[in-house]
């Protein structure tokens, strides 16, 4: 019991963690990160049923391992008995299974589905995968390809908020509450575009164009990683995703397409005006 609780207090702890620290991991995180999208709210709570699904399956096949290794060991059985078939328990243990197997498969599928199709999108970003950065297009925009390289070790700067392995010199931007359709390609191997905040992970494949979207539902700084082994610094190429207002969002657009560091100004600005409120709220 006292195991368990310790299992209880170190996971309130971690998530209590989450909670402080959005879009990126923190120390002694064993659960997702928290969802700041529909579609990882979603993968969350599907996560969370199957997580009770396998806990109960797991605490019933033990008790029972348990049950028989106890009552039916040698000492209290000196004459084994002879039967080997029970019609009624064998219908039992295979019914049961189909059963379990349809209750997470109709959530599942529903799940793939709304993945899968793109709703009405209100603007369009093209990503493409390189060894080793990402590039980033606004079509509707106008804003051509810019790149998205990971900032070394001796320049990141903590006081800016930036992180070791996981802060990029040009982040990608998208505007909070609208829908993002994301196409996503590569140029010379194949990456995998991936953000655990939004529940977004997809390959990126020369010659191919894959879609996913993002309707993010807070502002902040959000980072992933690329997810497909694509050589010696497939580490070393992480995604940046600033979520901002709308309005800076179009200070933003109009700016980066002539000079991409006062694109970067207008984010730094925005996001130490969220530090700033944030501290306030506390
Ligand atoms: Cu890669």
């Amino acid at each position: 019991m006292r195991f368990l609780t310790a299992i209880l207090v170190f996971w309130a702890t971690a998530t209590a963690g989450a909670l402080a620290q959005t879009g990126q991991p923190h120390d002694a995180g064993v659960n997702l990160q928290r969802a700041a999208t529909p579609m990882m709210e979603r993968i969350t709570d599907f996560h969370t049923l199957v997580l009770v699904i396998v806990t109960l399956i797991v605490l019933v096949v033990t008790a029972l391992l348990i049950y028989v290794m106890v009552r039916f060991r040698a000492k209290a059985n000196p004459e084994p008995s002879q039967f080997s078939h029970n019609t009624l328990i064998e219908v039992i243990w295979t019914a049961v299974p189909v059963l379990i197997l349809f209750i997470i498969a109709i959530p599942s599928f529903r799940l793939l589905y709304f993945n899968d199709v793109v709703p009405e999108a209100d603007m369009t970003i093209k990503v493409t995968g390189y060894q080793w950065y990402w590039g980033y297009e606004y079509p509707d925009q106008g804003i051509g390809e810019y790149l998205s390289n990971m900032i070394p070790d001796d320049e990141i700067d903590p006081a800016a908020g930036q992180v070791r392995l996981l802060s990029v010199d040009y982040p990608m931007v998208i505007p909070v509450d609208t829908v993002v359709r994301v196409q996503v390609t590569a140029a010379d191997v194949i990456h995998a575009y991936a953000m655990p905040a939004f529940g977004v992970k997809i390959d990126a494949v020369p010659g191919r164009l894959n879609e996913t979207w993002i309707e993010a539902t807070e502002t902040g700084v959000f980072y992933g990683q690329c997810s497909e082994l694509c050589g010696q610094f497939h580490a070393f190429m992480p995604i940046e995703i600033h979520v901002v207002s709308q309005d800076v969002y179009e200070q933003w657009s109009a700016a980066v397409a002539n000079d991409p560091d006062s694109g970067n100004a207008i984010l730094a600005e925005f996001q130490s005006e969220q530090r700033d409120t944030r501290l306030a709220a506390r």
